[in-house]
């Protein structure tokens, strides 16, 4: 069996995605997932122009292979545009291998561990009642597990406040890739940020009981003592996690976090190799990885990240942000069923736009996710609808302080 096409589709059903095409001499077709939020460009050049042309005419069935000669033969090493490319020809060659086999790829996987994978949602509010409305929302729509993030007073543009008025005059609903010629800019106030974040998840406590499972994002923007402060602060309402509590770039910083809390920490959205994690998890500073399939080079090196997490009892918590497609998310979904060491998946749901392009088997029922069980990875494209809707330049806001410092956004 031979390789003869690798396609790279670029289309913008809501927000922009990467798409890899891969087609064999016998004409089975294989998705992958290269979507790099703000950079998407850089990520489908790397694919058409540099990988593409390798892989015509190899064998479609050596996963594992293809990954190391693509991770080795380019010599540079690593980062979020290798990465995601690598992670799209995995993906497409994991599709094909399912498709071949007539098994879902979570077969191919081992099978799996659990009839579904437990989802939290995103709850957000600019105000206390506003914020229990949207956890009202999401369990009425089945979720068992709440992402809580809340406006604080002081800051005009703040993550994950869906409703919030945003500087570029849009609501933030769907994601913070905002479409436009410049990033927006967000303002930070990190005092402000932890007087105001405990006060607010003891009101949830109150409302809602000490079993409901809560998580937090403080999405990279405190230095480790800080995010000590907040863990610990937040230790009273029982946090299922505490989520990139610092940037994570230097992983000693953790060891002085957990030194003082014991609210679950979960880091690696950004991260792109096991070696951004060796640290966190060979120390035992973090209790889940948040890698993605789609920007941690596929699901061959994050099979091996959760096998190796495992030894130290850390679970997956796997990233996923509507930046993450149909794709993407579909190849995390047949990873996190078949491995032991799941802990619980993201989900943000993906417009009805972006449902005309991708067609997937996933379903979510009374919380659960669930990848099907169609032979591969259980997601089309619908080429023409795709073509419908051309790359939008987007970029992720950033923050500044009020002196005007860039922060960490
Ligand atoms: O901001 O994926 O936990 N989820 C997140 C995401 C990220 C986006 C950036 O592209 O932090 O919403
Ligand atoms: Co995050």
């Amino acid at each position: 069996m031979k390789i003869v096409r690798a396609d790279t589709i670029v289309a913008s059903p809501t927000r922009n995605f990467v798409t890899l095409k891969v087609t064999t001499d016998d004409g089975t077709t294989g998705l992958g997932d290269a979507t790099l939020n703000g950079r998407e460009l850089a990520a489908a050049a790397y694919l058409q122009d540099h990988v593409a042309p390798l892989l015509i005419g190899k064998d479609p069935q050596r996963i594992e292979d293809t990954w190391q000669f693509l991770y080795r033969s380019g010599y540079w090493r690593r980062g979020p545009v290798t990465m995601a490319a690598i992670a799209a020809v995995d993906m497409a060659l994991w599709d094909i291998k399912g498709k071949i086999a007539g098994l879902p790829v979570y077969q191919l996987l081992g099978g799996a561990s659990r009839t579904g994978l437990r989802a939290y949602g995103h709850a957000s509010g600019a105000t206390l009642p506003e914020l229990f409305d949207s956890i009202r929302t999401h369990l009425d729509r089945g979720y068992t597990a709440i992402r809580v993030q809340t406006a604080v007073p002081g800051i005009t543009a703040l993550y994950g406040v869906a409703s919030q008025p945003q500087p570029s005059g849009e609501r933030y609903d769907y994601e913070p890739g905002g479409r436009g010629s410049v990033p927006v800019e967000e303002d930070w106030d990190t005092d402000a940020y932890l007087r105001h974040v405990p006060g607010v998840f003891e009101a949830v406590r109150n409302e809602f009981g000490p079993a409901l499972p809560l998580l937090h994002d403080a999405h990279h923007r405190l230095t480790p003592i800080q995010a000590a402060k907040l863990g610990k602060a937040l230790e009273p309402y029982n946090l299922f996690w505490l989520e990139d509590c610092t940037p994570a770039e230097n992983q000693d910083g953790l060891r002085l976090v957990r030194q003082h809390t014991v609210t679950p920490l979960a880091i690696g959205e950004v991260f792109n190799t096991v070696w951004d994690y060796q640290t966190l998890i060979r120390e035992q500073l973090i209790d889940y990885v948040r890698a993605s399939a789609t920007h941690f080079g596929g699901i061959t090196p994050l099979r091996k990240l959760v096998d190796y997490a495992a030894q130290y009892q850390i679970k997956s918590g796997f990233h996923g942000p509507t930046d993450v497609s149909p794709v993407g998310l579909a190849a995390q979904l047949h990873l996190g069923l078949a491995i032991h060491n799941f802990g619980i998946q993201e989900y943000m749901e993906h417009s009805s736009l972006t449902h005309t392009v991708f067609q997937s088997a996933a379903t979510f029922v009374d919380g659960q996710l669930h990848p099907g069980d169609q032979p591969g990875l259980g997601v089309g494209i619908d080429e023409e609808a795709a073509a419908a809707f051309p790359y939008q330049r987007a970029y992720l806001p950033y923050s500044r302080l009020h002196d005007g410092t860039v922060h960490d956004w």
